[in-house]
């Protein structure tokens, strides 16, 4: 198949890249979002999120004509939805997330008065298994056109990481899952456009395990790590030397502790599983609540490293959800600070990729001199590369407070102690 213009819909951290990636690939790309405050700042050439590489990308695509934004869809060869899929609290305590299926559902009905026989609808959200065919395809054939007839269905996975989306998402190999094989045909077609991965075609239920299964194997691997950093904490060993050299067997990989599992995907995804089939996901369930319960653990640390926590003033250094990205969804970081407050500590946060986020009950400094005046300690949160190469000297001239927790390894611990400071680590019994 031949596509000449496509429409995305939703233009956030997996849409913008994809609109605009097809845009610079040649092809005419009408993003869309519902938030008119998105469609105003790109259409004034500015960008409400922050990826290496996005800003020249969009701005080459807007530039071409051949990347337009707007509010509402228009007709097109192919529709791709790659909107967010987050999860609802239930009301209830112990209950299990719900997946929030509400932003893939407008946008199929968006969809729905615009498409014509022969076009192609892809799915790219992460979502729980059957909805490709349980929920999307319904709701298009309310057009009166039949799925895998009249219309191509597929689900393709995005998989980029963020913070090297640009590359990930012409690099990674890409599975195209459709409802019939001609389906999948032509989710091919679409993405050959700029993959340069393998495309790797099945069915639409296989591809949506793929993805959460992908994910859910990390989250289940970075809980163990946690675990084991518990475990190191408890018999005095430093599990950040018992990882590497673990690491050294040929056959194992033990991922990082740190102070907890955050962001958009690896903590909401699993729950897609334990909510389909609660019956079949002890394990997976017990990862979540293992990396869930993970900023008490770094909690109760700060409150060992410092004797105390009432009244004690704390500099939370870094909030994002992981390394060298302004995203804070989900951030276990953010937790930490709210626990060290729940427990009467005045925690000042400062957040480098977005020093002035607006968190509720929390309170971030414009600049790091102004989080470490007046501290008693220090706690690393994120491994941010500006935070990890921190001059000890420097931040002993600025923090009044000899303490230090880092909660991620990100720093040389006898650097630190050689400028004065007592440094306790996570994974490190203090
Ligand atoms: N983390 C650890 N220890 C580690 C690795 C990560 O504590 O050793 C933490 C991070 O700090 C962060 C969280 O886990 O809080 C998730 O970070 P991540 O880098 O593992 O993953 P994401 O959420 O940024 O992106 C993941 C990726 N999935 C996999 O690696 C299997 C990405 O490829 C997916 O496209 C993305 O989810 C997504 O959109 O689903």
């Amino acid at each position: 198949m031949n596509f000449k213009k496509i429409c995305v819909f939703g233009l956030g951290y997996i849409g913008l890249p994809t609109a605009s990636t097809f845009a610079t690939h040649g092809l005419d790309v009408v993003g869309v979002d519902v938030n008119p405050r998105v469609i105003e700042t790109l259409r004034n050439g500015g960008l409400h999120i922050h990826e290496p590489g996005l800003r020249t990308l969009v701005g080459a695509a807007i530039k071409s004509g051949k990347l337009t934004v707007a509010t509402q869809p228009a007709e097109a060869d192919a529709f791709i939805i790659a909107v967010p899929t987050p999860f609802k609290l239930k009301e209830k305590a112990n209950s299990i997330p719900e997946a929030d299926m509400s932003y893939v559902t407008s946008a199929a009905e968006a969809i729905t008065p615009h498409l014509r026989k022969g076009n192609l609808v892809v799915l790219e959200s992460t979502s729980p298994p059957r909805t490709t065919v349980e929920l999307v395809a319904p709701i298009l054939e309310r057009s009166g056109l039949t799925a895998g007839e009249d219309f191509h269905l597929v689900y393709s996975p995005e998989r980029v990481l963020p913070g090297q989306i640009l590359r990930e998402l012409i690099e990674n190999a890409r599975v195209i899952g459709g409802i019939t094989p001609a389906s999948a045909q032509a989710g091919r077609d679409l993405y050959a456009a700029f993959v340069k991965g393998d495309i790797i075609l099945t069915d639409a239920t296989t591809a949506e395990m793929v993805k959460l299964m992908e994910n859910t194997t990390r989250d289940v691997n970075i809980a163990i790590a946690n675990e084991f950093a518990r475990l190191a904490d408890r018999f005095g060993v430093d599990v950040w030397e018992a990882i590497s050299l673990a690491n050294r067997h040929p056959r194992i990989d033990i991922l990082r502790p740190g102070p907890g599992v955050g962001g958009h995907c690896i903590s909401v995804d699993p729950w897609f599983f334990v909510e389909a089939a609660p019956d079949l996901t002890d394990l997976i369930h017990t990862a979540r609540r293992v990396n869930d319960s993970q900023p008490h653990f770094v909690a109760d640390l700060t409150r060992r490293a410092l004797g105390g926590l009432q009244g004690r003033k704390i500099a939370a250094l870094g909030l994002a959800y992981k390394p060298d990205v302004d995203d804070l969804r989900e951030s276990p970081a953010v937790k930490v600070a709210h626990l060290l407050q729940e427990a009467g500590a005045s925690v000042v946060a400062f957040e480098p990729f977005k020093p002035d986020a607006d968190l509720p009950g929390l309170q971030l400094a414009p600049t790091l001199e102004n989080a470490l005046a007046e501290a008693d300690a220090a706690i690393l949160l994120v491994g941010h590369t500006q935070l990890k190469e921190l001059e000890p000297a420097r931040v002993a001239a600025l923090i009044p407070g000899r303490i230090l927790i880092d909660t991620v390894n990100g720093w040389d611990a006898e650097n630190w102690e050689q400028a004065g400071f007592r440094v306790f680590k996570l994974g490190v019994n203090p």
